[in-house]
């Protein structure tokens, strides 16, 4: 055994070759302020430690989820402790004082010198969103799951920043097809790498009902059986759905649980008659046409269904959302449809959350709802319905389907996928400006950006990941980084850099020939 263990050993230190340094810049999504000390490295050694904010519990936390980052590739043990009276220690500082004023909420400073990295921020998110950088900092091999030689340089210098829109998102449809709790936190540790700090998840559809409600048993139990092409679906138990909200508190993303309606419900109609109209539960539907199915607006028990699922969401979700969906409503009346909302929309208002639908609820006939957020799906630069919303004080997450809908192909060749948003090259996702997409919404009106993948084509976890990336990164970018910074060549070669990292972080992602993958 002694001899097997020391000749793989041997390979191992032989045939690795030196992790490459990176630049002081070299991140994604680009930072607002870089200032590189050239020639000055740091380099994190055997012995080092991580040091965090004296009595802060959410910066220890930070400091022990960077250590489980860093311990697999280096295999040093990188013990966590306070920092003594709040200076750096000899190895990495996560501190909460001291950090530039402009770093505000979310931002961070960053500084390496030859002895020390300390990142400086207002709160555990701001510490959090810095360890990020400074994982992108690191060579590319950081990312192993197995000890590599190192060694484990970063690039000299500050870097300040923060984010241009406070929501940063992406969304799986889990209601299409199903994904195990353990892939969508996979998934959630992955998007964590590019600073995104909202997770929407699709949790009902006409093909299934992804969540326990107690008081509603058979929407999982039967709603939540099958799927698209009649697979056995599956759902989220309490405790299942409680662990991923945790889980990506963790990595400073909050869950948005959307519950579409009134259309888009063919899975709860199914599972209880008596919210059908003609009080006749239709079959369970296994297919992808939309636009079919309506919770039964003029009978009371309804909004009996509809307060119990909403209040048993809300206790499951710490972040102020619920998203109530809304879109596609084309078997519901338009008089139905805004009699639905101006009696649902209160209803989430009452559980303490704000409401969150597709822009269709922006509709005139429906009533603003406080702080409500609508999100953007077409494919114009101008609508309507969303500069009504905005007129009358509703906030926009921009998800325009020709542009950050990454359930569309990248080309004629993308083996899954939809077209009808168009064909989505990495430049098409990166080319525009959340800010200024949609006339009459002004970018005071944007509260950020949004990509969501729809789930029609989506079955497997090589899927997600080759539909999400590399586009995630660019919605990314224009989620955080300021316009002025906004520069495809700047970002396609930034990208570029982050192949081996992708890969080595187990991500099967699309190698797009536009981008110079090194
Ligand atoms: C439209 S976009 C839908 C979804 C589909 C998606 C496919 C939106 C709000 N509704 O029901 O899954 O297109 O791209």
């Amino acid at each position: 055994l002694l001899l097997t263990l020391s000749t793989v050993i041997a390979v191992v230190t032989t045939t690795a070759t030196p992790a490459q340094a990176a630049a002081l810049g070299d991140v994604v999504p680009v930072p607002v302020s870089v200032q590189p000390a050239s020639g000055t490295t740091y380099t994190l050694a055997p012995g080092a430690g991580i040091f965090t904010q004296a009595g802060s519990a959410p910066a220890a936390d930070v400091g022990a989820y960077l250590a489980d980052r860093l311990r697999p590739s280096t295999g040093y043990a990188l013990p966590v402790s306070a920092a003594a009276g709040g200076t750096p220690g000899d190895g990495i500082s996560l501190l909460l004082t001291g950090a530039d004023a402009s770093v505000g909420p979310e931002g961070y400073q960053l500084d390496v010198t030859s002895g020390a990295v300390v990142i400086r921020a207002q709160t555990a998110a701001g510490l959090f969103n810095g360890v990020q950088t400074l994982r992108q900092l690191l060579p590319a091999e950081i990312e192993s799951s197995s000890v590599r030689p190192g060694p484990w340089v970063v690039p000299g210098g500050r870097i300040v920043d923060h984010p241009r829109f406070a929501y940063r998102g992406t969304m799986l449809d889990v209601a299409r097809h199903f994904q195990p709790a353990d892939v969508v936190k996979r998934h959630i540790d992955r998007i964590s790498l590019y600073k995104l700090n909202h997770l929407h998840l699709h949790l009902s559809d006409d093909q299934g009902w992804r969540i326990a409600i107690d008081a509603w048993p058979r929407l999982t139990t039967h709603g939540g059986s099958t799927q698209v092409g009649g697979g056995p679906g599956g759902y989220y138990t309490k405790a299942q759905f409680q662990d991923i909200v945790a889980y990506a508190a963790r990595r400073n993303v909050t869950i948005v649980p959307e519950i579409d309606m009134p259309g888009h419900t063919n899975a709860a109609l199914a599972s209880y008659a008596e919210l059908n109209c003609n009080g006749v539960a239709p079959p369970l539907y296994t297919g992808t046409a939309v636009g079919f199915s309506s919770l039964c607006v003029p009978k009371e028990i309804t909004y009996t269904f509809v307060q119990d699922v909403l209040t048993e969401l809300a206790a499951l979700t710490p972040g102020p959302y619920l998203h109530i969906g809304g879109d596609e409503a084309a078997s519901t009346s338009p008089a139905d449809y805004a009699t639905f909302m101006n009696r649902v929309q209160p209803l989430v208002a009452a559980t303490g959350k704000t409401v969150m639908g597709w822009d269709d609820i922006g509709t005139q006939a429906v009533q603003h709802s406080p702080n409500r957020v609508v999100q953007y799906w077409g494919t114009s630069n101008s609508d309507a319905t969303v500069s009504n919303a905005v007129s009358q004080g509703a906030k926009v997450v921009m998800s325009p389907a020709n542009k950050a809908y990454i359930d569309m192909k990248y080309n004629a060749s993308t083996p899954i996928g939809l077209t009808w948003g168009g064909y989505i090259e990495v430049q098409t996702a990166y080319e525009w400006n959340p800010g200024t997409h949609l006339n009459g919404v002004p970018a005071s009106s944007v509260l950020g950006v949004e990509a969501p993948l729809w789930s029609e084509t989506v079955v497997t976890e090589e899927h997600i990941e080759l539909l999400a990336f590399p586009r995630l990164p660019a919605i990314a970018e224009l989620g955080w980084s300021p316009w002025s910074t906004h520069d495809w060549n700047g970002f396609r070669t930034r990208l570029g850099a982050h192949g081996a990292r992708l890969a080595l972080m187990g991500i099967d992602f699309y190698r797009s020939s536009q981008i110079p993958w090194t």
